[in-house]
């Protein structure tokens, strides 16, 4: 088990080792069909097996693998991401969206020769330590007390994890009052523009108006997390769609298509202090690597070439009503969560708006549906705290298939 929450520790149960994909399905190793709302957690917005991605994964696979020197593909990849973010002058490729905040943090700290950083509840950033982290006492209540923040998980240092702040999202006034005590020492705030990790919570314009606002006034850097809204909450993510204007972004998953990747990037006179131009330090066997470059170019180019987004939110909308209608007359109360194709369906009355909203679902109801889901073959993500996707091989045929499996896991959850 590589990852966590593949394990279905919150849903119970014992997870599916997946054999093929195909399109919006996967196979189990027992051959049972699902149809896929996870979609490798992000980079599968085409579906699996695209042909274009295909084609050009085998045509750099016929040049050999990896060379550990530049090459034309991460160049043309580099300049795919600055034409849907032009305000990235310089873009870094890595091999992960770990190692893509880890480096736009600690350019962040290189760059401003500020030590704290920023973080929010029930965003996640990927599992470097010093976004292993949760909130101190006292802070969050908006008061005085201390913000000594805590690690969240075992093997990060104590020390360590009270360089990073940690505050609500959707909270500005909390954030006000955190630049107001240490907004002298903070280097960056980093954040989820849209939040995927806590289950998708929308931002409020108040908030924005906050992050953009105080980190200019304090002299932090803005870093937007786009690994998993980047290319598919709009071409430029949610930095377009939302109107943001971060000093650092972070992309991963779907500039990939489904292969190794992660990159950073912002305007020249951050992006310059990295190595070799500068002091900031970051390095990577197999950063730019051509197979992930080529899937991640032919991903790219089929995003530009025909646009998906009308469809994925009209598919988004569709699945949401259709849920929306089943659950009220269940009489089931929930709040489902939407921006283009991320949902999640929050098992408590709405508005989910914080963390602290979405906590309060009823987590058992959920494990219920899932499995209920799971059971006709609808494989939905396996945390009430994750947000479920859809692509673009997700059509009329996969929503009825979808409304169909709700309608029946909702009979069953009702006679348990
Ligand atoms: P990776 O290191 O997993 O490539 O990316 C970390 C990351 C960074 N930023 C955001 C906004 C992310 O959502 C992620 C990773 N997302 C999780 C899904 N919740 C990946 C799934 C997993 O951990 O297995």
């Amino acid at each position: 088990m590589n990852s966590p929450v593949r394990a279905f520790k919150a849903v119970g149960g014992t997870p599916r080792f997946i054999a093929r994909a195909q399109g919006a399905y996967l196979w189990d190793a027992d051959g049972n069909r699902l149809l896929d709302y996870i979609g490798s957690w992000g980079p599968m917005i085409l579906g699996h097996n695209h042909p274009a991605v295909m084609a050009a994964i085998q045509e750099a696979l016929s040049e050999g693998l990896s060379y550990g020197a530049p090459t034309e593909r991460e160049v043309r990849l580099a300049e795919r991401v600055r034409e849907a973010y032009p305000s990235a002058d310089l873009v870094r490729f890595v091999s992960s969206g770990t190692e893509a905040t880890m480096s736009a943090l600690r350019l962040a700290r290189g760059y401003t020769g500020r030590d704290l950083i920023v973080k929010f509840r029930g965003n996640y950033h990927g599992h470097a330590d010093s976004l292993l982290v949760q909130a101190g006492s006292g802070l969050l209540s908006g008061g005085g007390g201390t913000a000594r923040s805590a690690p969240s998980s075992a093997g990060v240092p104590q020390a360590l994890a009270e360089l990073t702040l940690v505050v609500d999202y959707n909270e500005p006034q909390a954030l006000k009052e955190l630049f107001e005590r240490y907004g002298e020492q903070i280097a960056a705030v980093i954040f989820e523009p849209v939040v995927g990790n806590a289950g998708v919570l929308v931002p409020t314009p108040g908030f924005l108006e906050a992050l953009h606002q105080l980190t200019q006034q304090y002299g932090a850097l803005l870093i937007a997390d786009e690994v998993m809204t980047g290319f598919r909450l709009a071409k430029g993510g949610a930095v377009e769609l939302l109107g943001l204007k971060p000093d650092l972004i972070c992309w991963g998953k779907i500039i990939g298509g489904g292969l190794p990747v992660g990159a950073y990037g912002g305007r020249a006179e951050i992006m310059q202090q990295v190595a070799p131009l500068g002091p900031v330090y970051q390095a990577g066997t197999l950063s730019g690597n051509p197979l992930s470059m080529a899937a991640g170019l032919a991903t790219l180019k089929t995003l530009f070439q025909d646009p998906p987004y009308a469809r994925l939110e009209a598919y988004g909308k569709a699945l949401e009503e259709g849920l929306l209608a089943l659950f009220t007359a269940a009489g089931v109360p929930v709040a489902i969560n939407r921006v283009g194709s991320m949902l999640t369906v929050f098992f408590r009355e709405g508005p989910v708006r914080t963390y602290t909203d979405a906590v309060t679902s009823d987590t058992e109801r959920f494990k219920v549906f899932f499995h209920g889901l799971l059971q006709q073959g609808v494989y939905w993500p396996p945390s009430q705290f994750e947000a479920a996707f859809f692509s673009v091989a997700h059509g009329e045929d996969e929503l009825a298939k979808t409304l169909e499996a709700a309608e029946q896991a909702l009979k069953l959850s009702a006679t348990r």
